[in-house]
């Protein structure tokens, strides 16, 4: 069975990071250990949550998993919360990511801003996770943020590729940017292979609301795609037609929550929608 670990923060209520991770990996029929990176009440779009650190248990964790000689098919880093959490992921990559493949969600920011807690000075530090990755997924904000460039919402493909570019510049092996749209009612995924030179774009239908915790889904799915054998445009075509379902859902539950999506739910789309 492959394995994979996930590192991230668990928001105990949200629907994000670890709590979407872990069973979806999991559905997928893939092992996901976990590093939680801190424990939050809930994620960081309500107000007055609670927030403790467990930095300190996450070089622990590594020696044990070093000594006990553990291995993974993929580590998949979402959000981090200090300069000091990502040197430390990057010794997971060194220490674990030898055979593994390494996805990197920069999770930190969105429609122009950073979230609650970051600081401007972030984003070049979460940059430094791009060197060496197999994949990294930002959403146009946070490509924006790691390449220090100016968010935009009129852009062009030359625009777009210019991000893609930057992204594979940093030192990743293939980037993808989630979020893009040439045409009204069209939202999609797009990468860029630095290897090949491949381009590759994918659009669903781009539903007029937008809920929290969606790109965690996204990346979820992705990683369980890929650790399963699906290529880069494949696993991301994926992810973009199970974020939609899930958004299908929540929008015909009446009383919907706000903070995250029916991704559950949705599972049995993912597993037929992985077979097909
Ligand atoms: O979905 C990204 C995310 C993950 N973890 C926490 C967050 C957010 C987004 O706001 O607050 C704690």
């Amino acid at each position: 069975m492959k394995k994979i670990v996930s590192i991230q923060d668990i928001s105990a209520l949200g629907k994000c990071s670890l709590t979407v991770a872990l069973p979806i990996v999991s559905a997928m029929g893939v092992e996901c250990a976990v590093v939680p990176t801190a424990l939050l009440s809930t994620h960081t779009q309500f107000q007055g949550w609670t927030f403790h650190d467990l930095t300190d248990e996450m070089e622990p964790i590594a020696d044990h998993w070093k000594k006990e000689g553990f291995r993974f098919d993929a580590i998949y880093t979402g959000y981090l919360g200090s300069f000091r959490q990502v040197d430390i992921v990057k010794r997971y990559f060194r220490d674990f990511g030898k055979d593994a493949m390494l996805i990197v969600d920069p999770a930190m920011a969105d429609n122009g801003k950073l979230y609650a807690g970051f600081m401007p000075d972030f984003p070049p530090k979460m940059a430094e996770l791009l060197e060496g990755a197999d994949l990294v997924l930002p959403n146009l904000t946070e490509a924006c943020f790691l390449l220090g460039k100016d968010y935009r919402t009129d852009y062009d493909r030359r625009y777009i590729m210019q991000l893609l570019e930057g992204l594979l510049a940093r030192g990743a092996k293939n980037a993808a940017l989630t979020g893009v749209s040439f045409e009204p009612g069209k939202l999609g995924v797009v990468s860029l292979s630095g290897r090949t030179g491949d381009f590759s774009e994918y659009y669903t239908e781009h539903l007029p609301v937008s809920f929290h915790g969606t790109g965690d889904i996204y990346s979820s799915a992705a990683v369980g795609a890929l650790v399963n054998g699906m290529s880069v445009p494949e696993a991301l075509a994926l992810a973009a037609d199970y974020t939609v379902e899930c958004i299908r859902l929540t929008v015909q539950e009446k009383d919907h929550s706000w903070y995250g999506v029916n991704f559950e739910q949705a599972i049995p789309y993912l597993l037929w929608r992985m077979k097909k």
